[in-house]
């Protein structure tokens, strides 16, 4: 396993639109673990390969607050099939915005399609952080940010800021 560096806006990689896996074979299940790690490490609830610079439609999730026992699910090729027209409001984060967090209106519940770490079909029904969680994913698949649904003024903000550190940054460390 390998810890990678997560990408950061303003890093236009992260409007990439990814591809889709053609088949779950050993080289897919190294980027799950690895994906993973880099999660775990951060520490994040979830990660698009995207994040970490790879164009595929490959997702990890972990909602587990224990540390102690994880409970990784892996989505190859995730589409929502179904989701409930009720939304609802939660603070999210984005590790590739770091530091920023925003109220987000999304479908409350939503079921999911994917092939897991073994290639097999399943279809997950999810609610709560879960459901929140892995549309949150699934935007990063199609290139989108939750900043995407904030108002034109508060997005230019948060990116504002995150071009303002990034600059000092690099004065620091150059
Ligand atoms: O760690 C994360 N927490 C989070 C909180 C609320 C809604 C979505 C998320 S996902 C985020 C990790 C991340 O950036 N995944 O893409
Ligand atoms: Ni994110």
């Amino acid at each position: 396993m390998a810890l990678k560096e997560i990408k950061i806006l303003p890093d236009k990689i992260l409007r990439e639109k990814s591809v889709p896996v053609e088949k779950v074979n050993n080289e897919i299940r190294k980027l799950m673990d690895d994906m993973l790690q880099t999660m775990y490490a951060a520490p994040g609830i979830g990660l698009a390969a995207i994040q970490i610079g790879i164009p595929k439609r490959v997702v990890v999730m972990d909602l587990s607050k224990d540390k102690e026992k994880k409970d990784p699910f892996y989505f190859v090729n995730p589409e929502i099939v179904w989701k409930s027209e009720n939304l609802v409001s939660y603070e999210e984060g984005c590790l590739s915005i770091p530091n920023q967090f925003a109220e987000i209106d999304r479908p409350e519940k939503c079921h999911v399609k994917f092939l897991d770490y073994f290639g097999k079909q399943q279809l997950i029904k999810a609610d709560g952080l879960f459901s929140t969680c892995i549309q949150h994913e699934i935007d990063h698949l199609n290139g989108i940010l939750f900043i995407d649904y904030l108002s034109k003024l508060k997005k230019n903000m948060i990116i504002k800021k995150l071009s303002k550190q990034k600059k000092e940054l690099e004065r620091i460390i150059v």
